[in-house]
């Protein structure tokens, strides 16, 4: 089996890149180990004190955050990181080539039922001459990004990588501490017959999507003339994992309840690397209205709808939204 490194090589990847993505798996790799520890973490977490500084008391997705940003900002290779648990972004080495964002766990209501969760993060290219301090360094539509992937804390620990050349799945072998390739080239069916979405808030989205997911579950009587089934693991992460690895639909809709929070997911570190990861399976990520990756940011906190996953249902689903 291939490790990391020779794969990203072969996919162009300069040294540093490598060094960086290397960097977030490092710290991905302690995260699986606390996650893994599960309740035991707490007891066993007075070794984190040479890390984080005696923090010992966490909860995971702080300590999470903790060692990604310590980690990553250590290389010197970026100029400023921006996490959800960070309220602004942190300036870093101001000559530094890279921009990191990262949801460090996300799904984290999954952590009390050692369930499903993850690390999402998204590389963008830093500008030049720019203050490091600056969160607008950050705005840079989807399209500008330079790597994305999800580290999954699942039965295994898993890692969906791309840099551009398609989605790759590398598996963490504890036994030697690497993540090895375990499948090369990620290909999302086109076609599918199952859909990922909270139905709690059915009636609270916009017409165009429950008029959609009313004709799904008319199944084959309906327009659709098919049954389809439904999985809902209620952590992005998860669901996409799913989804690169046998297809279906996964929607976050805008939803009409809270007029002051109409869209859900975060555009900087799940929305746009979990678009990217799909695009380059095959797959088709929207609002519904536009394709994720090209939205100007114009925050680095912003909340945007997803309807992401297999390419011609994420199709039938946008026709429902022309109308
Ligand atoms: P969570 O808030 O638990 O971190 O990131 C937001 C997210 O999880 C997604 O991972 C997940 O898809 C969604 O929210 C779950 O939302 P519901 O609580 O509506 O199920």
């Amino acid at each position: 089996m291939r490790r990391l490194a020779p794969v990203l090589r072969q996919d162009g990847a300069d040294a540093d890149l490598i060094s960086l993505i290397k960097t977030i798996l490092a710290a991905c790799k302690e995260i699986s180990f606390r996650v893994g520890q599960g309740a035991l973490s707490g007891v066993l977490g007075s070794t984190l004190d040479e890390n984080i500084q005696g923090e010992t008391q966490k909860k995971l997705d702080v300590l999470a955050n903790e060692l990604l940003k310590d980690m990553i900002l250590e290389t010197g290779l970026v100029m400023a990181i921006s996490s959800e648990e960070e309220e602004s972004t942190v300036a870093g080495n101001p000559n530094g080539q890279f921009l990191v964002t990262f949801d460090p766990l996300d799904g984290s209501s999954n952590t009390d039922i050692n369930s499903l969760i993850g690390t999402i993060f998204s590389i963008l290219p830093a500008p030049k001459n720019a203050d490091p301090a600056d969160p607008a360094i950050f705005l840079q539509p989807g399209t500008a990004q330079i790597a994305a992937g999800y580290v999954l804390y699942g039965p295994s620990t898993m890692l969906a990588l791309t840099t551009g050349k398609g989605t790759r799945l590398y598996t963490l072998d504890k036994t030697y501490g690497g993540f090895l390739l375990t499948q090369e080239e990620v290909a999302i069916p086109g076609v599918t017959a199952e859909f990922a979405v909270n139905m709690s808030n059915q009636r609270h989205w916009e017409a165009p999507m429950q008029a959609y997911i009313n004709d799904l579950l008319l199944g084959k009587a309906g327009p659709r003339g098919k049954n389809y089934n439904m999985r809902w693991i209620a952590a992005m992460v998860g669901d996409v994992h799913r989804i690169l690895c046998r297809g279906g639909i996964f929607a976050y809709p805008r939803d009409l309840k809270d007029p002051n929070k109409p869209d859900k997911l975060r555009l900087m570190y799940e929305a746009n690397p979990m678009s990217m990861l799909v695009e380059q399976a095959g797959g088709a990520s929207s609002t519904g209205y536009q394709r994720i990756m090209e939205i100007q940011p114009v925050d680095i906190h912003q909340r945007v709808a997803v309807i992401l996953g297999s390419r011609h249902e994420v199709d039938s689903c946008l026709n429902y939204h022309k109308a």
